[in-house]
């Protein structure tokens, strides 16, 4: 009697554990940035939210500094399903869900409140619906500031300092173009591979936002940093439509209000830490300079603009609805 009812509790016991370990789904979500960043800080109150709120069904763990793999691996890992979330640079996305290539239009945005606006509207919602065709479930946007050329050599004020310079670019022939046009020489190169390249000469320069600049450490070796601000490019947080399918429909919507709380935070950090980075790259001795005459270098972007639209005219409006958003 006792043996059948210690038996049957075990019995029981190992059900429940069975229960749980095919219920609880744990998620993998893949981090370019250290510990620390704003976007860190943001996925990773996501993962807890989302664990918490689905009552440990859904468990996801980030990995952070892109040990997953380089951004454009990742994103193919994401749609496929052997990744479960990302936040992504939209950026690198626009090679595969053009739509999003708008946004990597140098100068497309007057500023960040711009970009906050278009991207919280209807523009936002047209992006998301390409990369769910794309089997990308994008749930909120991130901010990641303006982005701005640094180098080792001299300071950038107008594009002829641009000339001749071998420029670090992001996976997209936007910003192939970009640098063409400003006469530099650019390089698409994973973000892990900048430093070595600044260090040993393979490379002169590259672009990016303050927080960027300063947590890969790139202000160690590139001291030049002008502030032509040419790219404002959102970034989203991702979710693999195979492990949103996999959800019922109240836990979608627990990961929903969990990516726009994330997404909340990350903005709020953005803004600290941006102010954060710049003291200290300042503190570290790079030299800062304001670029007066910016439309000299968006001036230069006219013809990417035109070859854009003659090449995408579904993106036209596109365009203009970004530009008409005040
Ligand atoms: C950072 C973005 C990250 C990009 C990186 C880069 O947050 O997603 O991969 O720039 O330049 O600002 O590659």
């Amino acid at each position: 009697m006792k043996a059948t009812l210690v038996l049957g509790s075990m019995a029981a016991l190992s059900t429940s554990m069975l229960s749980t370990t095919a219920q609880a789904d744990t998620w993998r979500g893949w981090n370019i940035h250290p510990p620390g960043y704003p976007n860190t800080i943001a996925l990773e109150s996501f993962a807890k939210e989302v664990k918490e709120a689905t009552d440990g069904r859904v468990s996801p763990k980030v990995y952070n500094n892109s040990i997953l793999g380089d951004q454009t691996d990742a994103i193919e890992q994401v749609r496929n399903g052997a990744l479960d979330f990302a936040n992504f640079n939209m950026g690198p996305m626009g090679p595969i869900v053009p739509a999003t290539n708008v946004v990597s239009l140098p100068f497309i945005f007057k500023n960040i409140d711009h970009m906050h606006r278009v991207m919280d509207g209807e523009v936002g919602q047209r992006f998301a619906e390409a990369m769910a065709e794309k089997n990308l479930v994008a749930l909120s946007w991130f901010d990641s500031g303006a982005r701005s050329f640094y180098n080792t050599k001299h300071a950038i004020r107008t594009p002829d300092d641009v000339k001749g310079l071998k420029l670090r670019v992001m996976n997209n022939d936007l910003y192939v173009q970009m640098a063409d046009a400003l006469g530099g020489n650019a390089t698409p190169m994973s973000y892990s591979e900048v430093f070595q390249s600044l260090k040993t000469g393979v490379i002169d320069g590259a672009e990016n936002n303050y927080p960027s600049y300063e947590s890969s450490n790139h202000f160690e070796v590139a001291g030049y940093f002008s502030l032509t601000q040419h790219l404002i490019i959102p970034e989203c947080l991702c979710i693999s439509k195979r492990s949103w399918n996999a959800l019922s429909e109240s836990d979608q919507q627990a990961v929903r209000e969990a990516a726009e709380h994330a997404s909340t935070l990350q903005r709020e950090e953005w803004t600290k830490r941006s102010e954060a980075s710049r003291e200290k790259v300042l503190a570290a001795g790079v030299s800062i300079n304001e670029v007066d005459d910016k439309a000299a270098f968006q001036d230069r972007m006219t013809p990417i603009y035109e070859r854009f639209v003659e090449q995408n005219p579904a993106l036209a409006d596109w365009v203009e609805a970004i530009q008409n958003t005040p």
